[in-house]
């Protein structure tokens, strides 16, 4: 990383590198931190719902998911840290998005209830009902999300989260995933934005029927570095048996301008190509995900030219589509993960019907 000091006739310094770090505290954890801690908060995110904190200072989120296991009461808590670095909220007008950023690094979130979309506007006059609103809400969100990045310079999505109420409900012919699909890849391409290749790091789960459809998101000034799993087929590429429209995210990205926290590993599940494999077996099904995640260290190790990454160096969010199978996940996990690993248990829909699971894991480097 850049030294402290300028040398005599050395090119003027870039910015200082801001080191981006993730945590999981409990709300009694946050609510004692001090001033200076908050000057650091980029954005706090609850699971089952928005942690009772003051939302004026920093975006307040949840991703409406509930904890299983002891870990009740965490949130995932993302901070920067570095000798320069000044944090400011977001001002965009008429936007719904929240946010908070430093020259480099901007987090966001943004929910938005289906209910309160009309579906005037739409093809077939309203008679889609809500299909229509999930589409319309979906490009809403996504749009107002790209007007920031425009707007705050933080131009390169790295990393986002995305949660549906009732994810994998049947409406009319369609599958609530394929049509958040069809509605994201026509938000990307309406904005401008690259379809394949450089897209970001993402996840899509489940959420109870009645929660608001909620994202988040960290973006980032310089472009991050793409990597695509070798054990399968790129999202973005998948056949249209998986829907009409491919789902719009890189299977992991590297910060590689950044200090700290910087390897940001998609949701991942037990596919193989395309294929979902394992069907029924949840013990199988979350062994071939840590084969991909293991897989994808390898390729961003090689990407990055240094044998940086490993599993010990990675914090992990696990969702899981039925409570029952929570001990047999932790067992087939076991055998990977040390005790001390930081891993937090979710409820969720997974987006195929027949995963059972799927695991995010975000890494630091110079730990
Ligand atoms: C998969 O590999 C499993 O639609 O944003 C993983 C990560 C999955 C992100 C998304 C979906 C998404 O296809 C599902």
């Amino acid at each position: 990383m850049a030294a402290l000091g300028v040398s005599p006739g050395a090119a003027p310094r870039a910015a200082s590198k801001a080191a981006l770090q993730l945590d999981y505290l409990t709300c009694d954890e946050i609510a004692s931190q001090s001033p200076v801690w908050w000057q650091t908060v980029l954005g706090v995110v609850g699971f089952e719902k928005p942690p009772a904190i003051d939302g004026a200072r920093v975006p307040v989120t949840a991703s409406m998911t509930p904890s299983l296991g002891v870990n009740g009461n965490l949130c995932e808590v993302w901070r920067v840290a570095g000798p320069e670095v000044r944090l400011s909220n977001g001002a965009a007008k008429r936007s719904r998005v929240h946010y908070r950023f430093c020259e480099e690094l901007l987090f966001g979130s943004i929910t938005i209830e289906e209910r309160s979309i009309g579906a005037e506007g739409l093809g077939g006059g309203g008679s889609n009902g809500d299909s229509g609103a999930l589409i319309r809400a979906t490009e809403l969100a996504y749009q107002e999300i790209f007007a920031v990045l425009q707007e705050t310079e933080h131009r390169h999505l790295i990393r986002i989260w995305n949660y549906l109420p009732e994810i994998n409900r049947d409406t009319g012919g369609d599958e609530r995933y394929r049509l958040f699909n069809s509605a994201r890849q026509l938000a990307f391409r309406n904005s401008g934005q690259a379809i394949v290749g450089t897209v970001p790091a993402a996840c899509a789960l489940g959420s109870p029927a009645g929660s608001p459809i909620s994202i988040y998101f960290l973006a980032a000034r310089q472009q991050p570095k793409m990597i695509e799993n070798p054990r399968q087929t790129s999202a973005y590429h998948y056949p249209p048996k998986f829907g009409r429209h491919s789902p719009i995210f890189s299977r992991a990205c590297v910060l590689h301008e950044s200090a700290g926290t910087n390897l940001f590993v998609s949701g991942t599940a037990s596919i193989v190509g395309y294929e979902t494999i394992h069907q029924g077996d949840v013990g199988a099904q979350t062994r071939e995900t840590m084969a991909n995640i293991i897989a994808l260290l390898g390729e961003a190790n090689r990407v990055v030219g240094s044998a940086r990454y490993s599993v010990d160096g990675l914090k992990f969010k696990v969702y899981v589509r039925q409570p029952a199978d929570l001990r047999a996940i932790e067992e087939a996990l076991s055998g990977w993960l040390r005790s001390s690993t930081p891993i937090v248990y979710l409820h969720a829909d997974v987006c195929r019907e027949d995963l059972l699971v799927e695991i995010e894991a975000t890494g630091e480097s110079g730990s």
